[in-house]
């Protein structure tokens, strides 16, 4: 269907999995010389899931959405939990072929990213696919599928070798703190959270006291990179780490684990680690330009990389008002729900954004779920995050699209991380519903 489409209609899901997603479909598209046009959505529209004459290639969404699809010719290639178990979707006048993890019995909040389920897909159009097959690690890490084992698992770590294998990516094992080649040594230990090193932990003059006595000049604190100290620096500095994290009472095995670095990126570039390109290329598609992020991912460089790296420092700086808006705010409980609704105080593309920080930084119950709210015209955007340890237990993707669905919106993606829209005026409803839903659960 690909290959021969005289019109191609990609469509990709808005965070770095879905920007690494959509450049491997724009780089299939390009090789074959297809007419192409390219869709970022945060969600689909009710026009979207209409079809027409064109061939649609959906990726790293659309699975949660098949069931409302009419006369669509095309492909889904997705990782988030299916409302459909087949790969072939033919009611309604479709005509889609679904390639999803949870088909396989893999659990695609892990095993299994969105832009992984594209490249290999994609490695059946096209072989010389493998050319970029570092964007299906930017995907997975971008989707935080390394978190739970510190390293990649299943087939995103398959594909992951694969472009070891090829050069296109070195493996190490390291420090698993956000910002390697992006930001000072002194940010990762102030701001690294898993684990959190209490003495440090938001605490600038206890992380300068560190360094100094580790023999960093006062001068270089702000500049001086992880990236940039030598091998037996970094061994002393991680042995003194989890010492302190040891006696803090913490597990210290969290603090290390696989990087994964961008073997064409110069030392000096700030996103030759892989977790740190994966932050540009979410925050060029936040910041609305995810045509830049993907022109990054198919290797453009000098001005695109400019433009990228003001977009990135855009986004911090929404963050920033977020988290202000944050400290500011009341969440409020009902049963097991912890809701923040921030109406039109919050930019409504980021509301998965602050449920992470939330669940991240503020001491919330493990049993919590966390729910984040902003207005999206007459609708009511919510995103939530449940702790690992919950989310064994329960599924919010699937609690979320049956209280969605009930109320006439729409909801789904993954087992900790769900989001939903609901018509104005329905999120009381929403969030009694999903307390009694996950109360229903037996085993909690
Ligand atoms: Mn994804």
């Amino acid at each position: 269907m690909i290959t021969n489409a005289k019109k191609l209609r990609i469509y990709s899901h808005h965070d770095a999995d879905g920007i690494a997603s959509a450049a491997i479909a724009v780089f299939v598209a390009r090789r074959l010389g297809l007419n192409y046009d390219l869709t970022i959505r945060n969600q689909l529209t009710p026009q979207d899931v209409l079809g027409g004459p064109d061939v649609y290639w959906f990726n790293d969404m659309g699975s949660a959405r098949l069931k409302e699809m009419r006369n669509v010719n095309g492909v889904v290639t997705d990782h988030h939990n299916p409302v459909f178990y087949g790969t072939h979707y033919t009611e309604n006048d479709n005509n889609i072929y679904q390639f999803n993890p949870h088909l396989e019995g893999l659990d695609g909040s892990i095993s299994q990213s969105g832009s992984t389920t594209t490249f290999l897909f994609s490695a059946n159009v096209l072989p010389e696919v493998s050319a970029v097959s570092h964007l299906p690690i930017v995907g997975s890490v971008g989707d935080l599928h390394d978190k739970k084992f510190g390293r990649l698992v299943d087939t995103d770590r398959e594909v992951m070798l694969l472009a070891k294998s090829m050069g296109i990516v070195d493996v190490k094992e390291d420090i698993r703190y956000f910002g390697r080649s992006s930001k000072s040594i002194s940010y990762m230990l102030r701001f690294g959270n898993d684990p959190k090193i209490r003495a440090l932990y938001d605490n600038p003059g206890a992380v300068a006291d560190f360094m100094v006595s580790h023999g960093f000049e006062r001068k270089d604190l702000k500049t001086i990179r992880w990236i940039d100290i030598e091998e037996g620096k970094k061994e002393e500095l991680i042995s003194q780490i989890k010492g302190m994290l040891e006696r803090e009472g913490q597990d210290s095995s969290r603090l290390t684990g696989e990087v994964y670095e961008l073997t064409g990126e110069p030392k000096s570039s700030s996103v030759k680690d892989i977790r740190d390109f994966s932050s540009l290329i979410n925050a060029t598609s936040r910041k609305g330009k995810p045509e830049v992020g993907i022109r990054l991912c198919l290797f453009e460089r000098g001005s695109t990389m400019t433009e990228a790296l003001q977009l990135y420092s855009d986004h911090l700086e929404s963050l920033r008002k977020a988290s202000k808006t944050l400290d500011e705010a009341e969440g409020r409980s009902v049963g097991r729900v912890l809701y923040y609704d921030f109406g039109n105080t919050l930019e409504n593309n980021i509301t998965g954004t602050v449920a992470t920080r939330i669940i991240t930084h503020k001491k919330v119950p493990q049993s919590s779920v966390i729910m984040v709210m902003a207005n999206l015209g007459s609708m009511k955007k919510i995103s939530a995050r449940i702790s690992l340890q919950l989310s064994e237990k329960v599924d919010l993707s699937l609690i979320f699209r049956q209280a969605a669905n009930g109320l006439g919106g729409s909801g789904g993606g993954h087992r900790n991380a769900a989001g939903a829209i609901v018509p104005m005026g329905k999120e009381g409803e929403f969030v009694e519903r999903i307390n009694e839903l996950v109360n229903d659960i037996k085993s909690i």
